[in-house]
């Protein structure tokens, strides 16, 4: 175990967990219980209000707030620390200066709403030191390690070959091999703590007309993948990323879902496409991408943040809740069509957070995630399709807005109480006085390792 891996409190001061981490900061049940407490009457009569009406057009209340409850939401280890621009970075302290301090604040944002039961880990940020320390710790918390993240978008210490002219794609095979291996220890490393989902997300490109071969540069990062893909284990699933620029502003190598469909289809089943929200032109339609590579048997996974311009890394559904209900339309519309094989999608929050408290803005993005989900469990499908297909423009907009209009906050706060979370996950947190508690055991001006 490295010291690094230790939090401030050392060795199990506490004696209450067996893991050898600094005791997290962590709410009982009769904490919960009592944050709960002063809001149950007039939940319980929202819900009742809102069941009734939704059972006169049909709908089975109970279903839907079990399909919220079960819902998961995966956190990225490198959200939970407050992100910067190119500009400065504002801290906001007792920020989580290890692995295990990323896991212990992922079980608290789990304890809060129930939906946060697994973590994306970023490589080279998050190399597991104490790998039997670490499992227990996510035993102990209930939590699973869902995805590893290769970095070949900046250089290490220490590293022989530059990725400033690309990484997959690089011309010069010593670097391609390179890149390759880093990510062949991701997937080592992933498998050490029980992740099934390797993601690649390639900085490569070209900022000036001519700088690179764009055909070539296709296939030498084809290669590339096909050999990280042979390497692959056999339940796991390589997830392709797609970006269309920044940091490259003249090509990026994979800068959309084709390019990342061909290439996942020429590697094999288990790759699949990866759709970060915030990786668009401004007003692309991501809800029709989301249909066609769930229809071609592709769509892998998501990242979820907001955008308003490019990959602004905000709040899930801050900007654009209309957008994400149309895209979880889209899924739920999917699941319901006895044509199409179920799907593994991987559900994922990639954002970063310069303004707000990062714990709130993940239980903020989480929040409107679920929102999102159930609103379009409520549309009605079957007026759907038959206003489609009588080509009635209005009637059809009407059932979308039925759903999406519909305040679903008591189906998705019901939700989180029968996952044994909080009502409202983020006046938990602020009543709890989390942050206050994490500053004092971590400092003022803790650094969190990655972005
Ligand atoms: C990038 C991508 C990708 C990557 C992350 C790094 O969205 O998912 O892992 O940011 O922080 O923009
Ligand atoms: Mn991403
Ligand atoms: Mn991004």
């Amino acid at each position: 175990m490295s010291s690094e891996e230790f939090g401030a409190g050392g060795r199990n001061t506490f004696g209450l967990l067996s893991s050898p981490y600094s005791h997290p900061v962590m709410l009982s049940e009769e904490q919960l219980r009592d944050l709960n407490y002063p809001l149950l009457a007039e939940h319980g009569r929202q819900l009742d209000f809102l069941a009734s009406t939704l059972h006169q057009r049909g709908l089975d209340v109970h279903a839907v707030v079990l399909r919220l409850a079960e819902f998961q939401v995966a956190i990225p280890s490198w959200a939970l620390g407050t992100g910067g621009t190119r500009f400065g970075r504002f801290p906001a302290g007792g920020e989580p200066r290890t692995l295990a301090e990323k896991i212990q604040d992922v079980g608290l944002l789990n304890q809060l709403n129930g939906s946060s039961n697994s973590i994306s880990l970023h490589i080279p940020w998050d190399i597991p030191t104490d790998v039997a320390g670490l499992q227990q710790l996510l035993r102990e918390q209930g939590l699973t390690i869902d995805s590893v993240n290769s970095n070949t978008f900046q250089d290490q210490r220490d590293q022989p070959h530059s990725y400033k002219f690309g990484s997959l794609s690089a011309t010069d095979p010593a670097i391609r091999a390179q890149a390759v291996q880093h990510n062949l220890d991701c997937i080592g490393y992933g498998q050490q703590l029980g992740a099934r989902v390797h993601t690649v997300w390639l900085a490569d490109g070209s900022n000036f007309p001519g700088q690179s071969h764009l055909r070539r540069a296709y296939l030498r990062t084809q290669e590339s993948l096909a050999t990280i893909y042979e390497a692959l284990p056999s339940d796991w699933t390589m997830l392709v990323e797609y970006k269309p620029y920044e940091p490259n502003f003249y090509s990026m190598v994979i800068p959309d879902w084709g390019t990342s469909y061909t290439l996942c289809q020429s590697l094999g089943k288990q790759a699949q496409v990866l759709v970060d929200l915030g990786h668009h032109l401004p007003n692309t339609n991501i809800e029709q991408i989301v249909g066609r590579l769930r229809q071609l048997g592709r769509l892998g996974g998501f990242h979820f943040n907001g955008s308003g311009y490019g990959d602004d890394d905000l709040t899930t559904g801050s900007a654009k809740p209309f957008q994400l209900f149309l895209i979880f339309n889209e899924l739920v519309d999917a699941s319901q069509d006895a044509s199409l094989p179920a799907a593994q999608v991987a559900y994922m929050i990639d954002a970063s957070h310069n303004t707000k408290d990062p714990l709130e803005d993940l239980l903020q993005s989480v929040d409107n995630i679920l929102v999102a989900y159930a609103k379009a469990l409520l549309v009605d499908r079957a007026a759907l399709h038959e206003a489609q297909e009588a080509n009635d423009v209005v009637r059809a907009e009407e059932v979308l807005r039925d759903a999406f209009l519909t305040d679903v906050r008591p189906l998705v706060a019901e939700g989180y109480r029968q996952a044994g979370g909080a009502l409202r996950p983020v006046q938990a947190l602020r009543t709890a006085g989390i942050r206050q508690q994490l500053i004092e055991q971590r400092g003022k001006c803790s650094l969190s390792t990655g972005l």
